[in-house]
């Protein structure tokens, strides 16, 4: 049995991997995650105990974090400040954990030797031309817009850092956009959701032309458990699903499965510095490592997703008032 841990296990793609480890493996999960505003425990709720531990702390915490890795044979660390718009809104926050926490793991991880993960974002390589034949690959230059994808690519630049100077037994995975239950009701899909369950009209950026590359979460925890297993040191592995769509396309598509008129949204304020398209050619996992994404059907992923959300209103309801309240001031 591998005793990993667990870093942002309380967030959203954080906490889809360990439901997705504790029933396909007999790995031993222990998650460190400081509970911030986008941390919730009941996403972890009915755990096995003998294969659970939460801890609540900071990944800033140098002694926290290094009696952890003592305990544990492998790290896949989640825990960021993960959203743009906040990081325009406030940007330290993204420094301190994105930046500052993953260095103190990188150090944690050469003192102990520990086997370290670090889970990153497309949003490193900058945006595409909608009509750009090329997809982001592993070669593609880091060129990040926002606040909160320049700490990510500043992150994976420490990783990579620490793996050339110190040894560090590390692999790293740039994943386009996720979709799937837990997911905090600031983002794009959850928020759309919980908008028409709650009878307000969906908001949607600008024109909506933008494109995401949309990947159901289990597809990515499965694909960075094969990472962990077989991944070859110091290497970075893109992760997609071929999944492009934009976002007027999501949002009515939201819309007719919620069985409201496709046109019933608000155009609102556009992001400052939106970027415009993420693409992801994930040729390099699926050749070198045979990973293949289980959730193909969209429409059918994102069904399901609204099943989740209108099946457990008392795990999103307390933070919709003061998300929706934070977009109102900005106009959004
Ligand atoms: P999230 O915001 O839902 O969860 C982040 C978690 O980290 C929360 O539980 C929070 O409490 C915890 N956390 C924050 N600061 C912490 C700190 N200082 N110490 C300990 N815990 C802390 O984020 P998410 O969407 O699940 O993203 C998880 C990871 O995946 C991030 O690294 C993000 O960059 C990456 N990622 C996300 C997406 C996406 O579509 N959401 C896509 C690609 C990569
Ligand atoms: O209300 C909205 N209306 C809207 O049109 C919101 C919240 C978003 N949008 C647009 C902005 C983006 O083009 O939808 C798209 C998706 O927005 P987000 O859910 O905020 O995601 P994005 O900015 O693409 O970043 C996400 O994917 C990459 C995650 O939040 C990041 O953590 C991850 O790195």
């Amino acid at each position: 049995m591998t005793r990993l841990l667990v870093t942002g296990g309380a967030g959203f793609i954080g906490s889809n991997f360990v439901h997705h480890v504790i029933e396909n493996t007999d790995h031993h999960v222990t998650v460190l995650d400081k509970l911030t505003y986008a941390g919730n425990r009941a996403s972890l709720d009915r755990l096995p105990d003998d294969r659970f531990t939460f801890v609540q702390g900071d990944i800033c915490n140098a002694e926290l974090v290094d009696g952890l890795f003592s305990t544990v044979d492998a790290v896949v660390h989640y825990a960021a400040e993960s959203h743009n718009d906040n990081s325009l809104d406030n940007p330290r926050p993204f420094l301190d954990t994105n930046i500052v926490g993953t260095y103190t793991l990188l150090e944690a991880a050469r003192h102990h030797g520990t086997r370290y993960h670090h889970i990153s974002t497309d949003e490193v390589y900058g945006d595409l031309e909608l009509d750009d034949p090329q997809r982001f690959t592993e070669h593609t230059p880091y060129n990040p817009s926002s606040p909160y994808s320049s700490t990510k690519a500043g992150s994976d630049l420490l990783v990579r850092a620490w793996v050339r100077s110190f040894g560090v037994q590390a692999t790293i995975s740039n994943c386009s956009n996720n979709y799937g239950p837990y997911q905090h009701v600031e983002k794009f899909i959850p928020r759309q959701i919980t908008n028409v369950i709650r009878g307000i009209r969906p908001k949607l950026y600008g024109a909506g032309l933008n494109v995401r590359d949309w990947i159901h979460a289990d597809d990515h925890s499965s694909a960075v458990l094969t990472i962990l297993e077989r991944g070859r040191i110091g290497e970075t592995y893109l992760i997609g699903a071929d999944g492009e769509k934009d976002n007027k396309t999501v949002v009515e598509l939201i819309l007719r499965l919620m069985g409201q008129e496709p046109d019933a949204y608000d155009h609102v304020n556009d992001r400052a510095g939106h970027d415009l398209r993420y693409a992801i050619d994930s040729s390099k996992l699926r050749d070198e490592l045979g990973w293949m994404p289980r959730f193909q059907d969209f429409e059918a992923g994102l069904a399901a997703t609204i099943d989740w959300y209108q099946a457990n209103e008392d795990w999103w309801a307390p933070a919709k008032d003061a998300t929706e309240a934070f977009y109102a001031k900005k106009g959004q």
